[in-house]
């Protein structure tokens, strides 16, 4: 079988990638120890769902990190979930929501719409432009996720009770790590790959926030990302 091609956003902040998602499939097929390559192109307009990451698996084509990883379980006989239980299972995947459905769009929220953060954001997404796209299109990109913000839901509250929010998720996270080496326990599953690039990109970009706070208050959460990249990224 051939190599996977991650299509994702260029490097940023000093992280893997600076998109969560993109960097939770591609430590997924590190973890795997799958043939891969990175094609940094951050061409949202060519990706089928219009989000990246995407995936070219010989002739398929697959959208969306959990669409992605899945059918690679299957396909290319990946074990890292294999001594999950029925329960452990449900409580990933409950947890692959929290960081996914829910922090993410706090995360957002700080990178994007917190005036605080924005001119980091600003400077790691946009400075490397040619004049004048670089002062055109952030005002654009913040007013696009203020639109999702506001459809998803979160953007609807302040910013005082979104960040709560977001340091809540962080506190639950702390809490059921706890002095695990992996988030299920003694051995690293798939849950490890979101969980990484989630808190990853939390503790590590430079953006100032309540959030990066939070996690840095839980000594175990930094500890864990730096297992994870000492045993995956070295
Ligand atoms: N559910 C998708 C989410 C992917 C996603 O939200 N990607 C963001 C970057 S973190 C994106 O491509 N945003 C571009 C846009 O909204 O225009 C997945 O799991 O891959």
């Amino acid at each position: 079988m051939g190599r996977i091609r991650l299509h994702q956003f260029a490097p940023a902040f000093g992280l893997p990638n600076a998109s969560p998602f993109c960097m939770k499939v591609e430590t997924y097929l590190r973890m795997a120890g799958l043939p891969w390559e990175a094609v940094n192109d951050g061409d949202v307009l060519k990706a089928p769902k219009k989000k990246l990451p995407y995936i070219k698996d010989g002739d398929r084509v697959v959208a969306d990190s959990s669409f992605i990883i899945d059918p690679l379980k299957a396909t290319r006989g990946d074990a890292l979930d294999d001594w999950l239980d029925a329960s452990q299972r449900g409580v990933a995947l409950a947890f692959q929501r929290l960081f996914e459905e829910h922090l993410y769009w706090a995360a957002v929220y700080t990178r994007w719409i917190d005036d605080t953060a924005w001119p980091q954001t600003r400077e790691a997404f946009f400075a490397a432009l040619p004049a004048p796209l670089r002062w055109i299109l952030p005002p654009l990109a913040r007013r696009g996720l203020r639109v999702q913000l506001q459809g998803q839901g979160l953007g609807r509250h302040s910013a005082a009770e979104i960040h709560a929010l977001g340091v809540r998720d962080i506190t639950a996270v702390a809490d059921f790590l706890a002095d695990k080496p992996f988030l299920m326990g003694e051995r690293p599953c798939s849950l490890d790959a979101t969980g990484h690039a989630f808190l990853a990109n939390l503790l590590w970009a430079p953006v100032d926030s309540p959030l990066r706070d939070a996690a840095r208050r839980h000594p175990n959460l930094a500890a864990y990302c730096e297992r994870m990249k000492a045993r995956y990224f070295a």
